[in-house]
């Protein structure tokens, strides 16, 4: 039998734009190319983490009052910098910068917004336990005479989003993504340093049997999500739930995408309004789960369908399989 075609990334890309937008400029592709390429480099630097002096806090803290690790420092500058020069991003916003930032060179006719999560879940970072990048595409109008201000251009609702993906840096590095048309997984083969696709068309199982949420801060969570955790406990589903908990929600994310089941991060007390970001996190990942068949809502609406308010807005999170999200709907 002949081995399977070695599809690279880029290559794949650029064959969707062909069949989907043939007048397309290609500009797009190059975007995406640039995250890809800095998720080498942060790749690359993860793998070596104990090795280089990377490991630890820089002493900061960042506009969400987190720790900075001096790892997130670098996902940061590798997306900054392969993007900023890419020519057609003309707004960047990531977890790390207070607001965001303009590509003056771009900022005009530059039609794309770029929101990031360079390096989430850090507190994993110093116990070699999964990390992740999150990005998430969005147009723009060009602005010719520069008045828009650049948060006008972040501020759009999900539903707009171009494209949007992740890479989960696990036993192997994976980047994972859709442009409206599917969900496509590649694999990093370090030896030649290329992301090679490995999972060509995911579906997320309609149900799973397994829940995933910070159960330590489950006294706190609205009794809608109590009781649901606790009816798929009692077996009076039919299927017999395991609990797993990363921690890092690309990890999390990742592994309910692929076996199905059900991740939660409520509204807490110590966090009313859910923990995870809108733009960066909330936002790509239900644009991923509702490509592959999955659900997203933050209990009351799809994540896709709100409208923020502001560049780190908070919001709860529930996405998984089709089933389980509309169980747990059902007892909000
Ligand atoms: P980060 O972006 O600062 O790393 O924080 C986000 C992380 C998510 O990856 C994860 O789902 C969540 O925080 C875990 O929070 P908790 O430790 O409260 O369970
Ligand atoms: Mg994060």
């Amino acid at each position: 039998m002949n081995p399977p075609p070695l599809l690279t990334v880029e290559q794949h890309i650029l064959e969707q734009q062909r069949r989907r937008h043939p007048h397309a400029t290609g500009e797009f592709s190059w975007l995406l190319s640039g995250i890809t390429l800095a998720c080498k480099v942060i790749s690359a630097q993860v793998r070596r983490a104990g090795l280089l002096d990377v490991l630890g806090s820089v002493g900061q803290v960042n506009v969400q009052g987190e720790a900075v690790q001096k790892l997130d420092v670098l996902a940061n500058r590798a997306l900054l910098h392969c993007l900023g020069s890419r020519g057609n991003v003309a707004v960047m916003a990531s977890e790390e910068n207070a607001e965001p930032l303009v590509a003056e060179r771009d900022r005009a006719l530059g039609r794309y917004v770029v929101i990031f999560d360079p390096l989430d879940g850090s507190s994993n970072i110093d116990v070699n336990v999964s990390v992740g990048t999150i990005f998430s595409i969005l147009r723009r109008e060009p602005d010719p005479e520069c008045r828009r201000p650049p948060l006008d251009d972040v501020l759009q609702p999900g539903y707009r989003q171009v494209a949007a993906g992740y890479v989960v840096y696990g036993s192997s590095t994976v980047l994972v993504y859709t442009t409206g048309d599917g969900v496509t997984g590649f694999t990093l083969d370090p030896s030649i340093g290329a992301f090679i696709i490995s999972h060509p068309s995911i579906r997320m199982p309609s149900c799973g049997s397994i829940y995933s949420v910070n159960e330590a801060n489950a006294e706190t969570f609205p009794e809608g999500y109590q009781r649901f955790l606790g009816h798929l406990r009692s077996g009076r589903t039919g299927r017999t739930y395991s609990s797993r908990y990363v921690g890092s929600l690309v990890a999390d994310f990742h592994r309910t995408l692929l076996k199905g089941g059900i991740f939660l991060y409520p509204p807490t007390r110590q966090h009313p309004s859910g923990k995870l970001r809108l733009l960066y996190e909330a936002n790509p990942i239900a644009f991923i789960a509702e490509q592959a068949g999955g659900l997203a809502t933050d209990g009351m609406n799809r994540i896709l369908d709100l409208q923020p308010t502001a560049l780190h807005q908070r919001t709860p999170l529930v996405v998984g399989s089709r089933e389980e999200v509309e169980l747990l709907r059902s007892f909000l």
